[in-house]
Protein backbone atom coordinates (compact mmCIF):
# COMPACT_ATOMS: atom_id res chain seq x y z
CA UNK A 1 0.00 0.00 0.00
CA UNK A 2 1.30 3.22 -1.19
CA UNK A 3 1.32 6.08 2.07
CA UNK A 4 -1.88 8.73 1.72
CA UNK A 5 -0.99 11.30 -0.24
CA UNK A 6 -0.52 15.05 0.89
CA UNK A 7 -3.24 17.57 0.26
CA UNK A 8 -1.23 19.09 -2.55
CA UNK A 9 0.55 15.90 -3.85
CA UNK A 10 0.84 16.58 -7.70
CA UNK A 11 -0.10 12.74 -8.20
CA UNK A 12 -3.79 12.40 -7.81
CA UNK A 13 -3.98 14.40 -11.04
CA UNK A 14 -3.73 12.89 -14.03
CA UNK A 15 -3.36 15.38 -15.96
CA UNK A 16 -4.69 15.68 -19.60
CA UNK A 17 -2.33 15.63 -22.73
CA UNK A 18 0.60 16.24 -20.43
CA UNK A 19 4.01 14.27 -20.11
CA UNK A 20 2.63 13.44 -16.59
CA UNK A 21 5.79 12.40 -15.64
CA UNK A 22 8.00 14.90 -16.59
CA UNK A 23 5.75 17.79 -15.54
CA UNK A 24 5.68 16.77 -11.94
CA UNK A 25 9.36 16.46 -11.78
CA UNK A 26 8.95 20.41 -12.49
CA UNK A 27 5.67 21.94 -12.44
CA UNK A 28 4.77 25.56 -13.76
CA UNK A 29 1.70 26.89 -12.04
CA UNK A 30 -0.75 29.56 -12.67
CA UNK A 31 -2.00 30.77 -9.38
CA UNK A 32 -3.92 33.75 -10.84
CA UNK A 33 -4.62 36.36 -13.67
CA UNK A 34 -5.40 39.66 -14.84
CA UNK A 35 -5.74 40.97 -18.58
CA UNK A 36 -2.97 39.56 -20.20
CA UNK A 37 -0.62 38.36 -17.54
CA UNK A 38 -0.87 35.46 -15.48
CA UNK A 39 1.14 35.23 -11.87
CA UNK A 40 3.35 31.80 -11.43
CA UNK A 41 3.16 30.04 -8.12
CA UNK A 42 6.90 32.11 -7.12
CA UNK A 43 5.19 35.57 -8.04
CA UNK A 44 6.24 36.02 -11.56
CA UNK A 45 4.85 37.70 -14.27
CA UNK A 46 3.60 35.91 -17.20
CA UNK A 47 2.31 37.40 -20.85
CA UNK A 48 -0.38 35.15 -21.74
CA UNK A 49 0.55 34.19 -25.30
CA UNK A 50 -2.46 31.40 -25.54
CA UNK A 51 -5.38 33.21 -24.51
CA UNK A 52 -5.33 30.88 -21.65
CA UNK A 53 -5.59 27.48 -24.33
CA UNK A 54 -7.40 29.88 -27.69
CA UNK A 55 -10.47 30.38 -24.71
CA UNK A 56 -9.76 34.06 -22.96
CA UNK A 57 -10.22 36.18 -25.75
CA UNK A 58 -11.04 39.35 -23.71
CA UNK A 59 -8.15 38.69 -20.67
CA UNK A 60 -8.86 37.25 -17.86
CA UNK A 61 -10.55 38.51 -15.07
CA UNK A 62 -13.01 40.11 -17.00
CA UNK A 63 -14.49 42.36 -13.63
CA UNK A 64 -18.32 42.47 -15.70
CA UNK A 65 -18.20 38.36 -16.70
CA UNK A 66 -16.31 37.65 -12.91
CA UNK A 67 -20.09 39.44 -11.26
CA UNK A 68 -22.32 38.10 -13.77
CA UNK A 69 -21.10 34.90 -12.49
CA UNK A 70 -21.16 35.48 -8.99
CA UNK A 71 -25.02 36.89 -9.59
CA UNK A 72 -25.86 34.27 -11.29
CA UNK A 73 -24.95 30.97 -8.76
CA UNK A 74 -26.82 32.96 -5.99
CA UNK A 75 -29.79 33.53 -7.80
CA UNK A 76 -30.76 30.14 -10.04
CA UNK A 77 -27.62 27.51 -9.64
CA UNK A 78 -28.69 25.23 -11.49
CA UNK A 79 -31.78 24.83 -14.03
CA UNK A 80 -32.36 21.32 -16.69
CA UNK A 81 -33.38 22.34 -20.40
CA UNK A 82 -34.88 19.38 -21.37
CA UNK A 83 -39.33 19.91 -20.82
CA UNK A 84 -38.18 22.72 -19.08
CA UNK A 85 -36.29 25.95 -19.63
CA UNK A 86 -34.41 29.27 -17.54
CA UNK A 87 -34.62 33.12 -19.02
CA UNK A 88 -31.11 33.40 -19.49
CA UNK A 89 -30.71 30.21 -21.99
CA UNK A 90 -33.24 32.02 -24.40
CA UNK A 91 -31.63 35.40 -24.15
CA UNK A 92 -28.38 33.72 -24.25
CA UNK A 93 -29.37 31.79 -27.68
CA UNK A 94 -30.71 34.83 -28.80
CA UNK A 95 -27.49 36.94 -28.61
CA UNK A 96 -25.38 34.43 -29.73
CA UNK A 97 -27.49 34.61 -32.66
CA UNK A 98 -27.51 38.20 -33.16
CA UNK A 99 -23.70 37.72 -33.92
CA UNK A 100 -23.84 34.75 -35.86
CA UNK A 101 -23.03 34.52 -39.84
CA UNK A 102 -26.59 35.12 -41.63
CA UNK A 103 -29.13 32.63 -41.49
CA UNK A 104 -27.65 30.82 -38.13
CA UNK A 105 -31.18 31.19 -36.53
CA UNK A 106 -31.09 28.19 -33.68
CA UNK A 107 -28.33 27.70 -31.40
CA UNK A 108 -27.85 24.27 -29.44
CA UNK A 109 -25.87 24.25 -26.21
CA UNK A 110 -23.15 21.90 -24.63
CA UNK A 111 -20.45 21.88 -22.62
CA UNK A 112 -16.97 21.85 -24.47
CA UNK A 113 -15.62 21.55 -28.29
CA UNK A 114 -16.00 18.13 -27.59
CA UNK A 115 -19.40 17.79 -27.12
CA UNK A 116 -20.50 20.65 -29.81
CA UNK A 117 -18.73 18.22 -32.46
CA UNK A 118 -20.52 15.18 -31.36
CA UNK A 119 -23.83 17.34 -31.52
CA UNK A 120 -23.03 18.34 -34.88
CA UNK A 121 -22.15 15.07 -36.09
CA UNK A 122 -25.33 13.78 -34.88
CA UNK A 123 -27.32 16.73 -36.37
CA UNK A 124 -26.25 15.98 -39.28
CA UNK A 125 -27.10 12.71 -39.61
CA UNK A 126 -30.56 13.41 -38.31
CA UNK A 127 -31.00 15.71 -40.70
CA UNK A 128 -30.63 13.40 -43.45
CA UNK A 129 -32.95 10.82 -42.10
CA UNK A 130 -35.29 13.11 -41.12
CA UNK A 131 -35.25 14.43 -44.89
CA UNK A 132 -35.46 11.04 -46.02
CA UNK A 133 -31.94 10.56 -46.80
CA UNK A 134 -31.11 7.60 -44.58
CA UNK A 135 -28.59 6.11 -46.22
CA UNK A 136 -26.10 10.01 -45.87
CA UNK A 137 -24.32 8.23 -42.94
CA UNK A 138 -20.59 8.49 -43.82
CA UNK A 139 -19.28 11.70 -41.68
CA UNK A 140 -15.92 12.74 -43.73
CA UNK A 141 -13.09 14.62 -42.19
CA UNK A 142 -9.44 16.11 -42.61
CA UNK A 143 -5.91 14.60 -42.46
CA UNK A 144 -4.20 16.90 -39.20
CA UNK A 145 -7.81 18.05 -38.45
CA UNK A 146 -8.74 18.63 -34.44
CA UNK A 147 -12.27 18.42 -33.39
CA UNK A 148 -11.76 17.40 -29.81
CA UNK A 149 -11.77 14.31 -28.16
CA UNK A 150 -15.21 12.07 -28.25
CA UNK A 151 -15.35 9.08 -30.69
CA UNK A 152 -17.00 10.96 -33.14
CA UNK A 153 -14.51 13.77 -33.04
CA UNK A 154 -11.33 11.54 -32.53
CA UNK A 155 -12.94 9.74 -35.81
CA UNK A 156 -13.17 12.44 -37.49
CA UNK A 157 -9.79 13.90 -36.31
CA UNK A 158 -6.65 13.16 -38.18
CA UNK A 159 -4.08 13.47 -35.88
CA UNK A 160 -2.64 9.76 -35.39
CA UNK A 161 -1.40 10.08 -32.28
CA UNK A 162 -5.44 11.21 -30.95
CA UNK A 163 -6.22 8.07 -32.97
CA UNK A 164 -4.20 5.20 -32.86
CA UNK A 165 -4.66 3.91 -29.38
CA UNK A 166 -8.12 3.66 -29.35
CA UNK A 167 -9.31 0.84 -31.66
CA UNK A 168 -11.17 1.32 -34.80
CA UNK A 169 -13.10 4.40 -33.77
CA UNK A 170 -16.15 5.15 -35.37
CA UNK A 171 -17.24 3.21 -38.85
CA UNK A 172 -18.18 5.03 -41.92
CA UNK A 173 -15.69 8.21 -41.37
CA UNK A 174 -13.38 8.76 -43.78
CA UNK A 175 -10.18 11.18 -44.54
CA UNK A 176 -9.62 14.34 -47.00
CA UNK A 177 -5.75 15.33 -47.25
CA UNK A 178 -4.58 18.09 -45.53
CA UNK A 179 -3.98 21.64 -47.00
CA UNK A 180 -0.06 22.24 -45.43
CA UNK A 181 2.04 22.62 -48.33
CA UNK A 182 5.56 23.82 -47.39
CA UNK A 183 7.42 23.43 -50.39
CA UNK A 184 4.90 26.00 -51.98
CA UNK A 185 4.13 28.08 -49.41
CA UNK A 186 6.60 28.95 -46.55
CA UNK A 187 6.75 31.91 -44.85
CA UNK A 188 3.49 32.79 -46.19
CA UNK A 189 1.64 36.19 -44.91
CA UNK A 190 -1.59 35.45 -43.86
CA UNK A 191 -3.42 32.84 -46.62
CA UNK A 192 -0.87 31.09 -48.92
CA UNK A 193 -1.66 31.24 -52.45
CA UNK A 194 -1.72 27.85 -53.41
CA UNK A 195 -3.55 24.68 -52.73
CA UNK A 196 -7.47 25.75 -53.59
CA UNK A 197 -7.63 22.51 -55.59
CA UNK A 198 -6.69 20.07 -52.21
CA UNK A 199 -10.30 20.99 -51.74
CA UNK A 200 -10.77 18.50 -55.29
CA UNK A 201 -9.97 15.68 -52.76
CA UNK A 202 -13.38 15.58 -51.65
CA UNK A 203 -14.16 14.77 -55.14
CA UNK A 204 -11.89 11.85 -54.66
CA UNK A 205 -13.79 10.65 -51.76
CA UNK A 206 -17.42 11.02 -53.72
CA UNK A 207 -16.18 9.17 -56.28
CA UNK A 208 -15.11 6.18 -53.72
CA UNK A 209 -18.27 6.29 -51.73
CA UNK A 210 -20.46 7.91 -53.59
CA UNK A 211 -22.33 11.09 -52.30
CA UNK A 212 -25.68 9.24 -51.81
CA UNK A 213 -23.69 7.84 -48.62
CA UNK A 214 -22.01 10.72 -47.07
CA UNK A 215 -23.41 13.12 -44.76
CA UNK A 216 -21.47 15.49 -44.03
CA UNK A 217 -17.30 16.93 -44.20
CA UNK A 218 -16.17 18.60 -40.81
CA UNK A 219 -13.08 21.01 -41.05
CA UNK A 220 -11.57 23.56 -39.19
CA UNK A 221 -11.43 27.00 -41.10
CA UNK A 222 -8.04 27.26 -39.87
CA UNK A 223 -6.71 23.79 -38.42
CA UNK A 224 -4.80 25.38 -35.19
CA UNK A 225 -4.24 22.53 -32.44
CA UNK A 226 -1.77 20.88 -35.81
CA UNK A 227 0.15 24.16 -35.63
CA UNK A 228 -1.98 26.42 -37.30
CA UNK A 229 -2.62 25.14 -40.72
CA UNK A 230 -4.15 28.53 -42.78
CA UNK A 231 -6.44 27.21 -45.71
CA UNK A 232 -4.89 28.33 -49.33
CA UNK A 233 -6.83 31.20 -50.91
CA UNK A 234 -9.87 30.08 -52.58
CA UNK A 235 -10.05 26.59 -50.74
CA UNK A 236 -12.55 26.81 -48.39
CA UNK A 237 -15.24 28.25 -51.30
CA UNK A 238 -14.02 25.39 -53.92
CA UNK A 239 -14.92 22.91 -50.69
CA UNK A 240 -18.77 24.36 -50.36
CA UNK A 241 -19.05 24.00 -53.60
CA UNK A 242 -18.42 20.42 -53.69
CA UNK A 243 -20.71 19.84 -50.58
CA UNK A 244 -23.43 21.89 -52.20
CA UNK A 245 -23.13 20.08 -55.31
CA UNK A 246 -23.48 16.11 -54.01
CA UNK A 247 -25.87 17.81 -50.84
CA UNK A 248 -23.44 17.02 -48.00
CA UNK A 249 -23.42 19.14 -45.08
CA UNK A 250 -20.34 21.49 -44.44
CA UNK A 251 -19.56 21.63 -40.89
CA UNK A 252 -17.25 24.43 -39.51
CA UNK A 253 -15.59 23.48 -36.63
CA UNK A 254 -14.76 27.36 -35.35
CA UNK A 255 -13.80 26.81 -31.24
CA UNK A 256 -11.27 28.59 -31.80
CA UNK A 257 -11.93 30.57 -34.68
CA UNK A 258 -15.49 31.95 -33.52
CA UNK A 259 -15.66 35.11 -31.70
CA UNK A 260 -12.76 37.20 -33.23
CA UNK A 261 -9.97 35.61 -33.13
CA UNK A 262 -9.55 36.42 -36.73
CA UNK A 263 -10.80 39.77 -36.65
CA UNK A 264 -14.36 38.76 -37.57
CA UNK A 265 -17.35 37.90 -35.11
CA UNK A 266 -17.13 34.10 -36.61
CA UNK A 267 -14.12 32.42 -39.01
CA UNK A 268 -17.06 31.72 -41.79
CA UNK A 269 -17.20 35.98 -42.20
CA UNK A 270 -13.86 36.19 -42.63
CA UNK A 271 -13.59 33.59 -45.42
CA UNK A 272 -17.04 34.52 -46.84
CA UNK A 273 -17.73 30.95 -47.04
CA UNK A 274 -21.57 30.32 -45.81
CA UNK A 275 -21.37 26.13 -43.81
CA UNK A 276 -24.63 24.48 -42.90
CA UNK A 277 -24.10 23.97 -38.85
CA UNK A 278 -21.01 25.87 -36.94
CA UNK A 279 -19.28 24.58 -33.65
CA UNK A 280 -18.39 26.79 -31.36
CA UNK A 281 -16.44 26.66 -27.75
CA UNK A 282 -14.07 28.30 -25.79
CA UNK A 283 -14.51 32.35 -26.52
CA UNK A 284 -18.18 31.97 -26.05
CA UNK A 285 -17.79 33.00 -22.37
CA UNK A 286 -14.32 33.99 -22.46
CA UNK A 287 -12.65 30.78 -20.93
CA UNK A 288 -14.68 31.73 -17.65
CA UNK A 289 -17.12 28.50 -17.77
CA UNK A 290 -17.20 25.62 -20.18
CA UNK A 291 -19.79 25.74 -22.47
CA UNK A 292 -19.60 25.33 -26.46
CA UNK A 293 -22.87 25.97 -28.47
CA UNK A 294 -23.84 24.49 -32.05
CA UNK A 295 -25.77 26.79 -34.68
CA UNK A 296 -27.34 26.07 -37.87
CA UNK A 297 -29.63 27.23 -40.34
CA UNK A 298 -33.47 27.16 -40.76
CA UNK A 299 -32.82 25.13 -43.35
CA UNK A 300 -31.30 22.31 -40.90
CA UNK A 301 -33.21 22.61 -38.06
CA UNK A 302 -36.95 23.02 -39.89
CA UNK A 303 -36.50 19.29 -41.12
CA UNK A 304 -36.30 18.40 -37.29
CA UNK A 305 -39.86 20.34 -36.73
CA UNK A 306 -42.10 18.08 -38.59
CA UNK A 307 -43.55 15.59 -37.09
CA UNK A 308 -46.33 15.37 -33.75
CA UNK A 309 -45.44 18.63 -32.15
CA UNK A 310 -45.53 16.26 -29.47
CA UNK A 311 -42.70 14.24 -30.30
CA UNK A 312 -39.12 15.52 -29.11
CA UNK A 313 -37.28 16.29 -32.19
CA UNK A 314 -33.82 15.51 -31.22
CA UNK A 315 -32.65 12.64 -29.04
CA UNK A 316 -30.09 14.64 -27.76
CA UNK A 317 -28.94 17.14 -25.18
CA UNK A 318 -26.99 17.27 -21.95
CA UNK A 319 -27.46 17.59 -18.21
CA UNK A 320 -25.65 20.75 -18.19
CA UNK A 321 -27.10 22.25 -21.83
CA UNK A 322 -27.79 25.94 -21.24
CA UNK A 323 -26.58 25.69 -17.42
CA UNK A 324 -27.63 29.32 -16.33
CA UNK A 325 -24.07 29.79 -14.91
CA UNK A 326 -22.40 29.26 -18.37
CA UNK A 327 -25.37 31.38 -20.17
CA UNK A 328 -24.95 34.27 -17.51
CA UNK A 329 -21.40 34.07 -18.23
CA UNK A 330 -21.90 34.00 -22.05
CA UNK A 331 -23.89 37.18 -22.04
CA UNK A 332 -21.82 39.11 -20.07
CA UNK A 333 -18.82 38.18 -22.59
CA UNK A 334 -20.58 39.28 -25.65
CA UNK A 335 -21.29 42.15 -23.62
CA UNK A 336 -17.59 42.61 -23.12
CA UNK A 337 -17.01 41.94 -26.65
CA UNK A 338 -19.51 44.30 -27.93
CA UNK A 339 -18.42 47.27 -25.73
CA UNK A 340 -14.99 46.97 -26.54
CA UNK A 341 -14.92 46.14 -29.81
CA UNK A 342 -13.11 42.86 -29.82
CA UNK A 343 -15.12 40.93 -32.32
CA UNK A 344 -12.91 42.80 -35.03
CA UNK A 345 -10.39 44.21 -32.97
CA UNK A 346 -7.63 41.57 -34.29
CA UNK A 347 -8.62 43.43 -37.66
CA UNK A 348 -6.91 46.24 -36.99
CA UNK A 349 -3.84 44.57 -35.01
CA UNK A 350 -3.39 42.08 -37.58
CA UNK A 351 -0.93 44.28 -40.13
CA UNK A 352 1.67 44.90 -36.79
CA UNK A 353 0.82 41.39 -35.67
CA UNK A 354 1.71 39.92 -39.08
CA UNK A 355 5.04 42.37 -39.51
CA UNK A 356 6.02 41.23 -35.55
CA UNK A 357 5.29 37.12 -35.89
CA UNK A 358 7.41 37.54 -39.13
CA UNK A 359 10.22 39.53 -38.02
CA UNK A 360 11.51 35.98 -36.36
CA UNK A 361 12.33 34.79 -39.88
CA UNK A 362 15.93 33.69 -40.30
CA UNK A 363 16.31 32.67 -36.63
CA UNK A 364 17.77 29.40 -35.66
CA UNK A 365 15.66 26.43 -37.67
CA UNK A 366 12.68 28.27 -38.32
CA UNK A 367 11.62 26.99 -41.26
CA UNK A 368 7.71 28.71 -41.81
CA UNK A 369 6.43 31.42 -40.29
CA UNK A 370 2.59 31.79 -40.71
CA UNK A 371 -0.72 34.01 -39.72
CA UNK A 372 -3.89 35.03 -39.69
CA UNK A 373 -6.43 37.19 -37.66
CA UNK A 374 -3.95 37.15 -34.31
CA UNK A 375 -2.68 34.06 -34.74
CA UNK A 376 0.50 33.20 -35.59
CA UNK A 377 2.57 30.06 -35.73
CA UNK A 378 6.66 29.23 -36.12
CA UNK A 379 7.81 25.98 -37.23
CA UNK A 380 11.10 24.24 -36.60
CA UNK A 381 12.82 21.93 -38.34
CA UNK A 382 13.07 18.18 -36.08
CA UNK A 383 15.58 17.19 -33.91
CA UNK A 384 16.84 14.59 -36.03
CA UNK A 385 14.85 11.34 -34.33
CA UNK A 386 13.32 13.32 -31.61
CA UNK A 387 9.61 14.98 -33.10
CA UNK A 388 8.47 17.45 -30.72
CA UNK A 389 11.47 17.65 -28.47
CA UNK A 390 12.82 21.33 -30.44
CA UNK A 391 9.59 23.04 -29.78
CA UNK A 392 8.66 21.84 -26.31
CA UNK A 393 12.12 22.80 -25.56
CA UNK A 394 11.47 26.32 -26.38
CA UNK A 395 8.10 26.54 -24.60
CA UNK A 396 9.54 25.62 -21.32
CA UNK A 397 12.76 28.49 -21.41
CA UNK A 398 9.87 30.69 -22.90
CA UNK A 399 7.44 30.31 -20.05
CA UNK A 400 10.87 30.97 -17.80
CA UNK A 401 11.38 33.84 -19.49
CA UNK A 402 7.99 35.48 -18.80
CA UNK A 403 5.86 34.69 -21.91
CA UNK A 404 3.43 31.79 -21.79
CA UNK A 405 3.38 29.60 -25.95
CA UNK A 406 1.45 26.82 -26.75
CA UNK A 407 3.71 23.86 -28.67
CA UNK A 408 1.91 21.14 -30.78
CA UNK A 409 4.84 18.86 -32.63
CA UNK A 410 7.21 21.19 -33.77
CA UNK A 411 5.19 24.17 -34.06
CA UNK A 412 4.76 27.28 -31.66
CA UNK A 413 1.51 28.58 -32.07
CA UNK A 414 0.83 31.96 -30.44
CA UNK A 415 -2.92 33.80 -30.09
CA UNK A 416 -3.07 36.23 -27.21
CA UNK A 417 -5.71 37.91 -25.75
CA UNK A 418 -7.73 40.52 -28.44
CA UNK A 419 -6.79 42.96 -25.76
CA UNK A 420 -3.24 43.04 -26.25
CA UNK A 421 -1.65 46.40 -27.21
CA UNK A 422 1.17 47.11 -30.15
CA UNK A 423 3.93 47.29 -27.23
CA UNK A 424 3.13 44.37 -25.54
CA UNK A 425 3.01 42.90 -28.92
CA UNK A 426 6.46 43.82 -29.21
CA UNK A 427 7.35 42.64 -25.62
CA UNK A 428 5.91 38.74 -26.36
CA UNK A 429 8.08 38.73 -29.69
CA UNK A 430 10.93 40.26 -27.87
CA UNK A 431 10.78 37.72 -25.23
CA UNK A 432 10.44 34.94 -28.21
CA UNK A 433 13.17 36.12 -29.97
CA UNK A 434 15.83 35.90 -27.30
CA UNK A 435 14.89 32.40 -26.86
CA UNK A 436 14.78 31.36 -30.54
CA UNK A 437 18.77 32.89 -30.74
CA UNK A 438 20.06 31.21 -27.76
CA UNK A 439 18.15 27.84 -27.51
CA UNK A 440 19.78 24.89 -29.05
N1 LIG B 1 -12.62 21.58 -32.04
C1 LIG B 1 -11.57 22.39 -32.21
C2 LIG B 1 -11.37 23.04 -33.54
C3 LIG B 1 -10.72 22.67 -31.14
O1 LIG B 1 -9.69 23.49 -31.34
C4 LIG B 1 -12.06 21.21 -29.77
C5 LIG B 1 -12.86 20.99 -30.87
C6 LIG B 1 -12.37 20.54 -28.48
O2 LIG B 1 -12.75 21.46 -27.52
P1 LIG B 1 -12.75 21.04 -25.94
O3 LIG B 1 -13.44 22.19 -25.29
O4 LIG B 1 -13.53 19.77 -25.82
O5 LIG B 1 -11.33 20.88 -25.55
C7 LIG B 1 -10.96 22.07 -29.90
C8 LIG B 1 -10.07 22.32 -28.71
C9 LIG B 1 -4.10 23.60 -28.59
C10 LIG B 1 -5.39 23.20 -27.97
O6 LIG B 1 -3.16 23.83 -27.90
C11 LIG B 1 -6.53 23.24 -28.73
C12 LIG B 1 -7.74 22.82 -28.18
C13 LIG B 1 -7.80 22.38 -26.87
C14 LIG B 1 -6.64 22.36 -26.10
C15 LIG B 1 -5.42 22.77 -26.65
O7 LIG B 1 -4.02 23.79 -29.81
N2 LIG B 1 -8.83 22.86 -29.01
Amino acid sequence: MSAKLATNDLEAFWMPFTANRQYKKAPRLLVSAEGIYYTTDDGRSVLDGTSGLWCVNAGHCRSKIVEAVRKQVGELDFAGSFQMGHPRAFECASKLVNIAPPGFNHVFFTNSGSESVETALKIALAYHRAKGNASKVRLIGRERGYHGVNFGGTSVGGITNNRKWFGTLLTGVDHIRHTHDLARNAFSRGEPEHGAEFADDLERVVALHDASTIAAVIVEPVACSTGVLIPPKGYLKRLAAICAKHDILLIFDEVITAFGRLGTSFGADYFGVLPDIITTAKGITNGTIPMGAVFVTSKIYDPFMSGPEEAIDFFHGYTYSAHPVACAAAIATLEVYKEEGLLTRASELAPYWQDAVHSLKGLPHVIDIRNIGLIGAIEFDPIPGEPGKRAHTRFVETFERGLLVRATGDIIALSPPLIIEKKEIDQLIDIFASVLQTAN
